[in-house]
């Protein structure tokens, strides 16, 4: 969680000092969803992201180092830098089309799970989106021909809505879906479908792995809702950080400024996580800040890696641009 949070910290800066180019979008905020939740997964699955995919990779164990250097369409990042930040593919983890097209990854983590069944690979496939990808047709089609074909699919729906800090507001109400709750419309299909508190890692490490455990069964297509408060450096439409995270926040927002303090006191999943385990007696204070210092270290380390990396030569643009390509 805070090799994400710190990675996408430094992302911003390096946007705003011209070392990446094009619009981006980060994960900050929903650290204690994508952790947890990959965290259930056997190597083999497959898992479908979007616009906001650089958390999903890196809990996954993609290097920061080689996404970095995709983000800056550098030759050495995992697609050659012809992904970027918006299609980033890891097929070695499971990653083998990321897409910004909001929904459009939906039926294809079905075609996926199709495959797997078909295969008897024991695979599933994680499709994983934000609330907004409910609107489009592709969903409703998806969650439909899921159920009815009993699809190991996970339909992880990250609902970050802009609500302020009350959670339960968040879940009563909806800007752009009028099945709401979330939940109502995979229930429609017949597909089980349930709501976590998506700031709450233990939480969600415990409803994705009973939702894995029932599709491994063959029970069919699984829904989970989390819910996270939108991250305040998300208002604009730019990424821009109210605060440098550090893990001290935890016990002391006073360095935050007062307009985000709220988001950081009460929302933040990271810090969060981080005093429940000081809380619970399962780390001390020094021991995070010494966990973070190696993160911070790595961040360093990685963003030194990509800066090195070349642009690729003009003619790359044309490689791999048909599937039956050879390879080097
Ligand atoms: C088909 C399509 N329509 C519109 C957009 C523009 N767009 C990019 S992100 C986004 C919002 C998506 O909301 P959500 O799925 O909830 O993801 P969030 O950004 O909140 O994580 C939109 C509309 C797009 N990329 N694709
Ligand atoms: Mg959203």
């Amino acid at each position: 969680m805070l090799l994400i949070r710190h990675f996408e910290e430094r992302l911003i800066a390096l946007h705003d000092a011209g070392k990446t180019r094009g619009h981006y979008h980060v994960y900050i905020g929903q650290e204690a969803t994508g952790v947890p939740a990959i965290a259930c997964l056997e190597p083999g699955d497959s898992l479908f992201t979007t616009h906001r995919n650089h958390g999903h990779l890196l809990a996954r164990g993609a290097e920061p180092a080689r996404l970095y250097a995709e983000i800056m369409g550098r030759s050495d990042g995992y697609n050659r830098g012809k992904g970027g930040t918006l299609h980033t593919a890891v097929p070695a983890l499971g990653f083998h089309h990321t897409s910004a097209i909001v929904g459009g990854i939906i039926p294809l983590a079905a075609g996926a799970a199709y495959a797997a069944k078909a295969r008897k690979t024991g695979a599933l496939a994680v499709c994983l989106i934000g609330d907004g990808a409910l609107e489009e047709g592709a969903a409703p089609e998806t969650l439909n021909i899921a159920s009815l074909w009993k699809l190991p699919v996970l339909f992880l729906c990250e609902n970050n809505g802009k609500y302020g800090a009350d959670r339960r507001a968040a879940a009563a109400q909806s800007q752009n879906m009028a099945a709401y709750p979330l939940t109502d419309l995979p229930g429609a299909y017949k597909i089980p479908a349930r709501q976590v508190d998506g700031t709450d890692a233990a939480e969600v490490y415990k409803v994705v792995s009973d939702a894995v455990e029932k599709i491994r069964g063959g029970e069919g297509p699984q829904f989970i809702e989390t819910q996270t408060v939108r991250w305040p450096g998300n208002d604009e439409n730019w990424p821009v950080a109210p605060a440098a995270t550090r893990i001290g926040l935890a016990w002391d927002v006073s360095p935050v400024p007062e307009k985000a303090r709220d988001w950081y006191r009460s929302c933040d999943p990271v810090l969060i996580f981080a005093r429940e385990l000081v809380e619970r007696g399962a780390a001390t204070r020094q021991a995070l800040v010494k966990i973070e210092d190696g993160v911070l270290k790595e961040v360093d380390d990685a963003v030194r890696f990509a800066l090195a990396s070349p642009y690729p030569e003009p003619q790359e643009a044309l490689r791999d641009v048909f599937a039956a390509e050879d390879r080097p």
